[in-house]
């Protein structure tokens, strides 16, 4: 199946600010050297690698109110929402490469801010072992990065609820959560009181990532831009080792290539977050590399039956 891809445009935000360990401040990098420009570059896309976006030191303080380092995650989030939104008005497709998940809050509010404009519809497809919808209130750590989503939703500091204009700038309605293992016993309140589509891992086990995908691919059409936010702790740990916070029984080699596989032939998918890459805690560069090899699938390269 040949396909043509919009171009795309990597930036970097080298950051660990919304996490509770320092690492994927290294995760560009670690992406870049896993060869992620080549691997587009090779399967015919028009790739530019922007460098990094830049921003605060991490402070390495403990929680102020339930947030640590929000000021931090504050200057981050918005360098990434002007780099997203630039990328995404010069009809280039923004690949965001982490960094913690709290920059999910920039690149999803300059899509947006982009869908509104365009009359298009977002889904937001978050590939995660957590649903990262927790607030000040509940945290149990106070790391912003385990609530991008509630922010997103409205739920959080104005700072972050109102950084991109619009608040909330998506429903939960428009999220669709695969991989989920991992939720804090409050948070469960809060994401069931908000009604979040979770495909978690025992449903994976019982239906099938084939199924699964398609539910959650299921009613975009023409106008839908599809928003994939990749957190590599989504991936069991066996084989993605490399990232702060790991939870065992997670997607598999395969079923994490049918997810990307599946999106792929959608060709809705519009911009992309890759995340959590913290290769100081990898076995070599195993957990980049594999980051990548699920990239290329996203871009179309499947089995030779279907290339
Ligand atoms: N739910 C936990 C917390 O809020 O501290 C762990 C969150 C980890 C979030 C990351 C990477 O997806
Ligand atoms: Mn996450
Ligand atoms: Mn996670
Ligand atoms: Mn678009």
């Amino acid at each position: 199946m040949s396909r043509t891809y919009p171009p795309v445009s990597i930036f970097g935000a080298p950051t660990d600010v919304g996490a509770g360990t320092r690492g994927t401040r290294m995760g560009p990098e670690a992406l870049r050297v896993a060869g992620l420009v080549e691997a587009l570059a090779a399967r015919g896309v028009d790739v530019v690698d922007r460098g990094n976006v830049d921003g605060p030191g991490n402070p390495w303080q403990p929680p102020v109110d339930g947030y640590r380092h929000l000021d931090a995650v504050v200057a981050w989030n918005r360098a990434v929402l002007e780099a997203s939104t630039r990328e995404l008005e010069a009809g280039r497709m923004p690949i965001m490469l982490g960094g913690d998940h709290c920059l999910a809050v920039g690149s999803i509010a300059a899509v947006a801010a982009h869908c509104r404009r365009q009359g298009k519809k977002l889904r937001v497809l978050w590939l995660d072992a957590h649903t990262d919808f927790n607030t000040s209130d509940i945290t149990p750590s106070g790391n912003i990065h385990g609530m991008p989503v509630a922010c997103l939703c409205g739920i959080g500091p104005k700072a972050l609820t109102a950084l991109g204009g619009h608040e909330p700038e998506i429903t939960p309605a428009q999220v669709r959560q695969i991989g989920i293992r991992s939720v804090d016993q409050e948070e469960k309140r809060l994401v069931k009181q908000h009604g979040l589509d979770i495909y978690d891992m025992r449903y994976i086990d019982e239906v099938g990532m084939k199924q699964v995908m398609e539910e959650a691919l299921a009613g975009m059409d023409a106008d839908t831009h599809l928003h994939v936010s990749f957190d590599v702790d989504m991936l069991d740990p066996s084989i993605a080792p490399g990232t702060g916070t790991k939870v065992p029984g997670g997607v598999n080699y395969r079923e994490g290539q049918l997810i990307m596989e599946m999106i792929a032939d959608t060709g809705r998918m519009g911009s992309l977050d890759v995340v959590e890459v913290s290769p100081i805690l990898d076995a070599g560069n195993t957990t980049a590399e594999l980051a990548v090899d699920m990239i290329e699938s996203l871009f179309g390269k499947s089995t030779l039956m279907r290339d």
